[in-house]
């Protein structure tokens, strides 16, 4: 069928509208009409090549919208149904199997391949292969070829428009706290980096009854917002010393610390401003080959470091609930939200990267 797709052409370039053909779905996929895709920090460094996906390509992991059609063997879904679109798993691996998908160790080839495994494309422009799959979607498109896997069935009701962010940078936000660190009621926590990811994070941790929640940013509007939502403390890292600062305001430092940024110096940050048995986690995606230092004698004394994926979460179980805490009034991620049209793509970028007015675009198909 034809559709109307934004295509990253080469490393760094603008999206670039065009119309591009799309198969009918195979065994165990999902044709869905796109309804509304979020932007993501990892389209865009996807964009800059940090992770090789090829180009041409359909980015875009972040869609919700209504199936079209199924393939063969799709039992979970039907046309008609609204759906939320999260990162692709095998299923079938003892990852998967104790419910850590986004541990699947086929996770890199899922989702950043630009093909499906067998090596085909569901897009094509003029005859040519466009790369497609990303996260299992290619949502950056009028329509997208999801598999069964990661297809979120909502209900009938829910306002679509507004839940492709749940499929990945809300739901990592909020997973890490929720389904990661778990802070018991009463912990303190920092949280570098306040886009959307930070955000959904502190809007978690408030919701888990901690009580010192510290934002660290260089942009004073993120700040402004992160303590409207919720932030106790905040701390403008281009004139303050966040490490010294949480130390300090912690007496001796934070339970627990979070890394959105992916920059090695914050990671470094982060651990330190944690108490002797505080954790850490490292939620972005730098660039293959990234490495980081740490004192090997601020780990030892008991500091905890881990790496958490897509908030840990399982997305038909955890992407539910986030729902239900939205309408409960105790997970506001409405509030990051800009919409615009699918052609404003490039200003969508712009807006999110340059000047940061949108903490989480939203592209309307
Ligand atoms: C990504 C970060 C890099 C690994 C896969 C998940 N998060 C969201 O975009
Ligand atoms: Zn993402």
């Amino acid at each position: 069928m034809e559709a109307y797709a934004a295509i990253i052409e080469r490393q760094g370039g603008e999206f670039v509208l065009d119309n591009v053909s799309i198969e009918d779905p195979r065994d165990g996929e999902v044709l869905v009409k796109v309804a509304a895709a979020g932007m993501c920090h990892t389209d865009l460094t996807v964009r800059d090549q940090y992770y090789p996906t090829p180009l041409p390509a359909v980015l875009g992991h972040e869609g919700a919208g209504v199936v079209e059609k199924v393939g063969r063997g799709v039992s979970t879904v039907k046309p008609g149904d609204k759906v939320v679109l999260s990162f692709s798993y095998c299923g079938t691996c003892p990852s998967c199997l104790k419910g850590h998908q986004a541990y699947c160790p086929s996770l890199f080839p899922l989702n950043f391949m630009g093909r499906r495994l067998d090596g085909s494309t569901p897009i094509t422009r003029n005859g040519e292969d466009v790369n497609a799959c990303f996260f299992g979607q290619s949502s950056f498109a009028t329509y997208s070829i999801a598999s069964e896997n990661n297809c979120v069935k909502v209900a009938d009701d829910a306002q679509i428009e507004l839940l492709g962010p749940l499929g990945c940078g809300i739901q990592t936000g909020a997973g890490v706290v929720l389904n990661s660190l778990q802070p018991a009621p009463g912990s303190s926590i920092a949280i570098f980096g306040v886009g959307s990811v930070g955000l959904s994070a502190l809007m978690a941790a408030k919701s888990s009854g901690c009580l010192k929640i510290i934002a660290v940013d260089r942009n004073p509007a993120r700040l402004e917002v992160a303590r409207e939502l919720g932030a106790t403390d905040v701390i403008d890292a281009s004139t303050t010393n966040a490490q010294e600062a949480i130390v300090a305001m912690t007496g001796g430092g934070a339970d627990y610390a979070i890394d959105t940024t992916a920059i090695p110096q914050v990671l470094r940050s982060a651990v330190e401003s944690t108490h002797n048995m505080g954790e850490t986690a490292v939620v972005g995606g730098a660039k293959l080959g990234t490495e980081f230092s740490l004192d090997m004698n601020n780990i030892l004394f008991g500091r905890k470091l881990r790496g958490v994926v897509e908030g840990s979460s399982t997305p038909q179980v955890f992407i539910p609930q986030l729902i239900a805490m939205q309408k409960a009034g105790l997970f506001p991620f409405e509030k990051l939200c800009s919409f615009y049209d699918f052609d404003q793509i490039n200003q969508a970028v712009e807006d999110t990267e340059k000047t940061g007015s949108a903490i989480k675009a939203i592209l309307r198909m």
